[in-house]
């Protein structure tokens, strides 16, 4: 028979007949409505038929991410990403288990205003990597899903040839949380896709407000992105992000644009001097690029390269992911003792209360956070006076 391998369920072996006992083969959806039932319009769309996962233990979870299993691997991060309490424990028991054999890649970090061409770089920079035999893994930081709920990074559509690559796996960013929890997840997700035998992990992120010293805090080496023509303002470049980044890439080095990228390049390159380098022993550079010709993108990687080499020799890359990794553990005790005390039953019992009492001025902040504190001390379940 005849398999439609489009609609083959994930769990099939890729080698699997139909006597092998399995599902193999699902049957898309009917669309129109034909269930029978008064008033069953026909332009009510039928759900596809669902099929309930396997759940998987952590040694699965463990034995498929080291074996290179895509799906394990995506299950894997959702698995991370959940907020559940008792996923949240699976993935710990997991996460220990990949670390030992997680650290092997390059961490590079992408920065820049909306529209400076992150995604297109990578997708350009990406192809020639997985070409070259790299195994590359993308994930986003955005800081608008955690505020607004929505995504401005999760476009895996401008990445659709390496999306297509067989080397490259892409994640767009979880959608859930306060930053802080975003990063501890990336965090763990690049341990799981190390582990999973991807040796350059790309994280990108819009250059907005915290987001790009919470990616800076897990990467090897930063990237700004810049373009030339937009207002510095615009840009967003402050002396601080500057002097967080590595290399500055001017893209859309191209066509009528090219004579102006390559000015900015020249100005960058000057100001970075007074700069304060972001990396010690390492002079951040600025270099242009184009993202649509691919002009420029080898030298760009031969500079991350040579930033490599160049800091093993000197410790400084070490060094600086001990010092990750020593942060990323008191990120982890402060959030999850905020949690702790959150979910107190006094705490959780009396804050509305506390709040009101603020907003009509009638308690201080300071006082109210005291009264709290001592709350979440007491095992007795104790409301505070109207
Ligand atoms: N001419 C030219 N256009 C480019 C280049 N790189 C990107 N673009 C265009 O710039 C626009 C934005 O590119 P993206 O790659 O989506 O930019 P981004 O920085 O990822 O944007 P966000 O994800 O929204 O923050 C697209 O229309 C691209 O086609 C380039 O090197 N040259
Ligand atoms: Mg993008």
């Amino acid at each position: 028979m005849k398999q439609d391998t489009h609609h083959s369920p994930e769990w099939v072996p890729p080698n699997a007949g139909s006597a092998e006992g399995f599902t193999t083969n699902v049957m898309p959806g009917i669309k129109s409505a034909h269930d029978g039932m008064p008033g069953g319009a026909a332009s009510r769309v039928v759900a596809h038929a669902t099929t309930r996962r396997r759940d998987l233990s952590v040694d699965d979870y463990v034995n498929g991410v080291l074996s290179g299993n895509r799906t394990i691997l995506a299950r894997a991060i959702t698995l991370v990403e959940s907020n559940a309490e008792h996923h949240q424990a699976m993935a710990q028991q997991m996460i220990t288990r990949l670390l030992p054999h997680s650290g092997r890649a390059i961490r590079v970090g992408i920065t820049g205003v909306p529209g400076a061409g992150k995604s297109s770089l990578i997708e350009t920079l990406g192809c020639k990597l997985c070409a070259a035999g790299h195994k590359l893994a993308v994930l986003a930081v955005d800081p608008s899903s955690s505020i607004s709920g929505g995504s401005i990074l999760g476009d895996k559509t401008r990445m659709e040839l390496l999306s297509r690559h067989p080397g490259a796996f892409i994640r767009p960013s979880p959608a859930s949380g306060v930053l802080g929890g975003v990063a501890r997840k990336s965090r763990e997700t690049m341990i799981v896709c190390e582990a999973a035998g991807y040796d350059v992990i790309i994280v990108e992120t819009v250059g907005v407000g915290q987001s790009e010293i919470t990616v800076r805090s897990m990467v090897d080496i930063f990237l700004l992105l810049q373009i030339a023509g937009a207002g510095d303002e615009l840009q967003g470049i402050k002396k601080g992000v500057m002097e967080r980044c590595d290399l500055i890439v001017v893209n859309k080095a191209d066509g009528d644009n090219k004579l102006r990228a390559e000015t900015a390049r020249a100005d960058y390159q000057r100001i970075v001097h007074y700069l304060q380098p972001s990396t010690k022993g390492w002079q951040t550079q600025a270099l242009s690029c184009s993202a649509t010709t691919g002009d420029g993108i080898d030298q760009l990687w031969a500079n991350v390269e040579a930033f490599r080499e160049n800091t093993r020799a000197s410790g400084v890359f070490e060094k600086r992911r001990q010092r990750q990794n020593l942060d990323w553990m008191h990120n982890l005790v402060a959030e999850q003792l905020k949690r702790d005390f959150y979910n107190h039953p006094n705490v959780r019992m009396n804050l509305p209360l506390i709040e009101e009492k603020i907003i009509s001025g009638t308690l201080s902040p300071t006082h109210a956070a005291t009264l709290l504190q001592e709350m979440d001390k007491s095992a007795e379940l104790h409301a505070i006076a109207r």
